[in-house]
C-alpha cells in the first residue's frame, strides 16, 4: 500500500509561506518525447515568516532535475538535496533568482495533471497541485507572483501556443521551429497557470467593457469543431455583462481566450485569460447537444469568466478555503442562470443536486465541513460540500443581508482584498463590516459538517386567533464531529388562507402586521415565534425557496400538501409539496410491496397529477418538475435501510399506472406541444421539450405497440438532439424492434462525434433492461471507448454505476466486482478519476447486511493492493472507517 504518501494535511498546521516569489520566467521547449522547463524564479524571503535562515524547499513531483543555479552559477550537487517529491536548498540569501532546468515526459500522462496531450494537442492542469508537475516551485495559493511564459515547439504541428495574459512577442526558430512569450502582468498563485500548443483554429468577437475598453475574445477548438461555438461565445459574453451590472465587475486583460479539449478531468478550468475546459462545456450545435447541453455551456462559461474575480483577483490562502472561491461563484452562476432562463425551474434543479448529492455526501464517511479541517489529498475535496452547499451558506448571507447590504458587501471584498489571498472567514467579516451585524454564529456554517433537521410544529388557537410556530433543530454526528452547537438558520415563510392568498404577518408584541412574506432566524435549538390575527387556520408554506440547506420536517396532511402544490405563491415550494406528495404515496407502495400486498394506485396523487396536466398551458417549466416523479436515490434515502429492488419496482409500476389512468392527458400534452415549432433555445422552448418528453417517457410504460412507434418517429424525425435523445432514451429501456434500430443508427450517423458517442454510452449504461452489465462491458470494447478518457469513464461507467441503481446494486455482487475491477484499472492511468469513481459505493452501510458485505469486500480489495494512489486510498480508507472514526 502507497500508505507513505497518505499523510492527513491540517488546517490548524498553516504557516505563512518562508519564502515568496515576485516573478517567474519559464522557458517551455515542446519536443518530440519529451518538454524541457527552464525557470527562473525570482525569489525572497517573506517578512511575515518568522523562521530565521530557513531551507528553501520546493515542491516537484516526477521531474528530471538537469540542473540548478543560484543567481545565474551553477549550483553544485553538494549544495542542494532532491527526493521523490522536494528539491531543498539550504542555504539561500535573503533575495536571489534561482533556476532549474527538468525534463517532463506529457505523452506519458495519463493522470491528465501538470502538462499532457489531449489528442493532437498539449494543454495543462494546474489546479490544485499540478504545477509541481511542471516545475519546481511553491505549489501553494498563498505564493503570487507575475508570469511570463516563453514556448517553443514545432511550427508545423503546433501553430498556434497559448499562455496566460498578453501576448509580447513571436518570433521564427531555425529547424521549423517557432517560438511566442506571453506575459501575465497579474501576480497569481501557480495553479493559475496555463499552456496550450497545437493546431487550434479560434472563433473570435469582442467585448467592450463598462470602461470602455475593447476586449479580444477567442474560443480555441479542433478545426472539425469551428462550428460549434456560437452558444459558448454568446454565454461568454453575457456572462460579462451580468457580472458588470450585478456585481460592477469588469474584465482587466485584453484578450480572453477559452480552449476545448476532449480529455479533461473536471468540467473547466478558469486560469488566468486562458480558460481550458472539457470540450462538453463548449461545443454545441442544435443537432449535436441537448437543451441540458446548452444549459450546462451556458453555466460553466459563466462560472469560470466569474472567477477571474472570485477566486484569481482575489484568491485562497490554502486549500481549505477552497469554498471561498467555489461556493462564491457557484452561488454567482446560479444566479446568472437564473437571471437568463427560468429563476423557478433552475432553484428546483440546483436543489434537487443539492439534496440528492450534498445531503448523502453529509450523511456519509466523507462528510466534511464546508471549510474542510484535513484531507489526505486535496482533490477528494472539489466535492458538492463545498461547491453546492458552499454556495447556499453565501446564498443566505446574501439574503440575510438583502440586495442593497449584500452588494455594498461585495464591493468591500473585491476593494479590501483585491490581489490578496484570503479566507472564508475574511469574506463573512466583509458581510458583517458592511452590514453592521454580527455573523459569529453564522460561522458555523463553515466549520460544522452534516445536515441540520429542523422539525416544526404548527399549533392554532382559535379563540386568540394566534398561530405558533415551533421550531426545534438538530444536527447529527458526522466523522471527527459530534455534538453540534445550533446553526443560524434562516427560515423564510408566508400563512395561507384557503384561497391561497398570503396573509399579513404580526408577531406577538408586534403594533401591526408587517410584510406577508418574512423570515424567521433560527439561533437556538428550540424556538416559537406565535403570530396573531387569524380568523382561520392558515396553511404554513415554510422554508421558502428554499431559504437554507436543512432537512424541514413538518407533518403536512395529504391534502395540505395537494393544496400547496396547486396554490402556493412560492414556485418552489409548490414543486416541492408535489414532491413530498408523491414520495409519501410511493413509499406507502414500497411498504405494501414488501408486505406482499396488491399495489393500488392512490387517488388522491393521480388525482394532483391529472388537475396539473389539464392546467397544462400555464407554467410547462414548472409543471414538468411537478410531474418528474422523485429519483430511487432520493426514495431510499428515506428508508432505514435502502431496498432497491422494491423502490425500483414500484417507482416503475407507479409510472405505469398513472400512464394508463391519464393516457388521454398524456397524449393531448404530448400533441400540443409538438408540431408547428421552429427550432430554438428560448426557455419556453425548453420548457415545451421538456414537459412533451416528459410526456412520452410515461407514456412509454405502457408497452402499446402504437405508443413505440410514436417514439420512433420522434427519434427519426426530430429537428434538434433535445427530441433526439429523449426518443431514444425511452427506447434504450424498451424491449422493441425499433430499439436495436434507432441505436445502430444512431451510432452510424455519429460515430466520428466524440461528445454524441457519449450519449450513445449513457444511454445504453442506464437502461432498465435485464442484461445491461453484460452490455456495459460488452461496450467497453467499442472502437469509440477509452478508459484514458474521462468523459468516456463517466459516460460509460459513471452512469451505469451511479443511474442504474438496480442494474449496480444486483444481489449477486456483480455490479461492485465490476466497478471495482475498473477502479483498479483506472488508478493506475488517472488516480482522480479512480477515487471519483469509487465514491459511488461510499455509502455501503445503508443496504442490507448481504450488499454490505459484498461492498465492503471490495474496499478491502482495492485496500489490499499494492500501490494505489493516495486518493483511492483516502476514500477507501475513510469509507471502511467505523462510524465514530476520525
Ligand atoms: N477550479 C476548477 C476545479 C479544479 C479541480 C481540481 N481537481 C474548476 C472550477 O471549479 O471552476
Ligand atoms: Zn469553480
Amino acid at each position: 500500500m502507497r500508505t507513505k504518501n497518505a499523510k492527513t494535511i491540517h488546517l490548524k498546521d498553516y504557516r505563512p509561506p518562508e519564502y515568496l516569489i515576485d516573478d517567474v520566467e519559464l522557458f517551455i521547449d515542446l519536443l518530440d518525447e519529451s518538454a524541457q522547463v527552464t525557470s527562473r524564479l525570482h525569489i525572497r524571503k517573506n517578512p511575515a515568516s518568522g523562521t530565521l535562515n530557513p531551507a528553501l524547499k520546493l515542491d516537484g513531483e516526477g521531474l528530471q532535475l538537469q540542473a540548478v543555479a543560484l543567481d545565474d552559477q551553477p549550483l553544485p550537487d553538494e549544495a542542494y538535496q532532491v527526493d521523490e517529491r522536494t528539491l531543498t536548498v539550504p542555504n539561500v540569501p535573503d533575495r536571489f533568482v534561482l533556476t532549474t532546468q527538468v525534463v517532463i515526459y506529457p505523452q506519458k500522462n495519463t493522470a491528465l495533471e501538470g502538462l499532457y496531450r489531449s489528442g493532437g494537442l498539449y494543454c495543462t492542469q494546474c489546479e490544485a497541485e499540478g504545477f509541481r508537475r511542471i516545475t519546481y516551485y511553491l505549489d501553494r495559493p498563498d505564493v503570487m507572483a507575475r508570469f511570463a511564459t516563453t514556448i517553443s515547439a514545432s511550427k508545423a504541428d503546433n501553430p498556434v501556443m497559448l499562455a496566460n495574459g498578453n501576448c509580447v512577442e513571436e518570433r521564427e526558430l531555425e529547424g521549423g521551429r517557432h517560438l511566442v512569450c506571453w506575459k501575465d502582468p497579474f501576480p497569481k498563485p501557480c495553479y493559475l497557470f496555463a499552456m496550450v500548443a497545437g493546431n487550434l483554429r479560434f472563433q473570435q468577437d469582442s467585448f467592450t467593457t463598462l470602461s470602455g475598453r475593447e476586449v479580444d475574445l477567442r474560443i480555441y477548438v479542433e478545426p472539425e469543431n469551428i462550428d460549434k461555438c456560437d452558444h459558448a461565445m454568446s454565454s461568454l459574453k453575457k456572462a460579462m455583462a451580468w457580472d458588470e451590472e450585478r456585481y460592477g465587475r469588469e474584465y482587466d486583460l485584453d484578450i480572453y481566450m477559452i480552449v476545448a479539449v476532449n480529455d479533461f478531468n473536471m468540467g473547466a478550468m478558469e486560469n488566468k485569460g486562458l480558460n481550458i475546459f472539457n470540450s462538453k462545456y463548449v461545443l454545441a450545435r442544435t443537432d449535436t447537444a441537448t437543451d441540458n447541453d446548452y444549459q450546462g455551456i451556458e453555466g460553466v462559461i459563466a462560472h469560470e469568466y466569474f472567477h477571474n474575480w472570485t477566486g484569481n483577483r482575489i484568491t485562497c490562502r490554502d486549500w481549505f478555503q477552497l469554498s471561498l472561491k467555489e461556493g462564491l461563484t457557484v452561488f454567482r452562476d446560479q444566479e446568472f442562470s437564473a437571471d437568463m432562463g427560468s429563476r423557478g425551474v433552475k432553484r428546483i434543479d440546483d436543489v434537487r443536486l443539492l439534496r440528492s448529492h450534498q445531503f448523502a455526501e453529509d450523511a456519509g464517511p466523507m462528510a466534511h465541513p464546508v471549510r474542510p479541517d484535513s484531507y489526505i489529498e486535496i482533490n477528494n475535496f472539489y466535492t458538492v460540500t463545498v461547491y453546492e452547499k458552499g454556495a447556499e451558506v453565501v446564498r443566505m448571507q446574501a439574503n440575510l443581508l438583502g440586495p442593497e447590504l449584500y452588494r455594498k458587501a461585495t464591493d468591500l471584498y473585491f476593494r479590501r482584498h483585491d490581489g490578496e489571498a484570503v479566507t472564508t472567514d475574511d469574506f463573512v467579516r466583509c458581510m458583517e463590516d458592511a452590514s453592521g451585524r454580527d455573523l459569529t454564529q453564522f460561522r458555523l456554517w463553515y466549520s460544522q459538517s452534516g445536515t441540520p433537521v429542523v422539525e416544526v410544529e404548527a399549533e392554532y388557537n382559535a379563540q386568540q386567533g394566534s398561530y405558533r410556530l415551533s421550531f426545534r433543530q438538530h444536527c447529527p454526528d458526522t466523522p471527527g464531529q459530534q455534538d453540534k452547537r445550533p446553526f443560524h438558520i434562516p427560515v423564510a415563510i408566508a400563512l395561507l388562507d384557503r384561497e391561497g392568498n398570503e396573509l399579513p404577518l404580526q408577531l406577538q408584541g408586534e403594533a401591526e402586521p408587517q410584510a406577508t412574506r418574512r423570515v424567521l432566524e433560527l439561533s437556538a435549538a428550540d424556538q416559537q415565534f406565535t403570530f396573531v390575527g387569524f380568523e382561520e387556520q392558515p396553511i404554513p408554506s415554510l422554508l421558502r425557496g428554499f431559504s437554507a440547506p436543512v432537512k424541514l420536517r413538518y407533518p403536512a396532511t395529504d391534502e395540505e400538501l395537494m393544496f400547496l402544490m396547486a396554490r402556493d405563491t412560492d414556485d418552489f415550494n409548490r414543486w416541492d409539496a408535489s414532491q413530498a406528495l408523491a414520495q409519501r404515496t410511493l413509499l406507502k407502495l414500497v411498504a405494501d410491496y414488501r408486505a406482499g400486498k396488491n399495489l393500488s394506485l392512490d387517488a388522491g396523487l393521480a388525482g394532483a397529477f391529472e388537475t396539473a396536466l389539464k392546467n397544462s398551458a400555464a407554467d410547462k417549466a414548472l409543471l414538468s418538475e411537478v410531474l418528474r416523479l422523485p429519483g430511487e436515490s432520493t426514495l431510499g434515502d428515506q428508508m432505514d435501510v435502502v431496498d432497491v429492488e422494491a423502490i425500483h419496482h414500484v417507482r416503475e409500476w407507479l409510472k405505469h399506472a398513472l400512464a394508463s389512468r391519464l393516457r388521454h392527458h398524456l397524449i393531448d400534452v404530448y400533441q400540443q406541444n409538438c408540431a408547428g415549432y421552429a427550432y430554438d433555445i428560448e426557455s419556453t422552448s425548453i420548457a415545451r421539450r421538456r414537459l412533451r418528453n416528459l410526456a412520452l417517457d410515461y407514456l412509454m410504460h405502457l408497452d402499446d405497440p402504437e405508443i413505440h412507434k410514436l417514439c420512433y418517429n420522434q427519434f427519426q424525425t426530430a429537428n434538434n438532439m433535445t427530441d433526439v435523445m429523449a426518443a431514444l432514451s425511452c427506447l434504450s429501456n424498451t424491449d422493441c424492434p425499433e430499439r436495436d434500430q434507432a441505436l445502430a443508427a444512431f451510432e452510424k450517423q455519429w460515430i466520428d462525434e466524440p461528445l454524441v458517442m457519449d450519449k450513445w454510452f449513457a444511454v445504453q449504461a442506464s437502461s432498465r433492461l435485464p442484461g445491461t452489465l453484460q452490455q456495459v462491458k460488452a461496450l467497453m470494447e467499442h472502437k469509440a471507448f477509452s478508459l484514458r478518457n474521462p468523459n468516456k469513464v463517466r459516460s460509460l461507467i459513471g452512469v451505469f454505476c451511479s443511474i442504474n441503481v438496480n442494474a449496480f446494486h444486483m444481489p449477486d455482487g456483480s455490479g461492485y466486482a465490476f466497478l471495482t475491477d475498473q477502479v483498479i484499472a483506472l488508478d493506475r492511468l488517472n488516480p482522480q478519476i479512480a477515487a471519483r469513481m469509487i465514491r459511488i459505493m461510499s455509502r455501503w452501510r445503508r443496504y442490507d447486511e448481504l450488499r454490505q458485505g459484498l461492498m465492503r469486500a471490495q474496499f478491502e480489495r482495492v485496500l489490499s493492493h499494492a500501490d494505489i494512489s493516495k486518493d483511492v486510498y483516502e476514500i477507501a480508507s475513510k469509507c471502511l472507517a467505523e462510524a465514530g472514526d476520525d
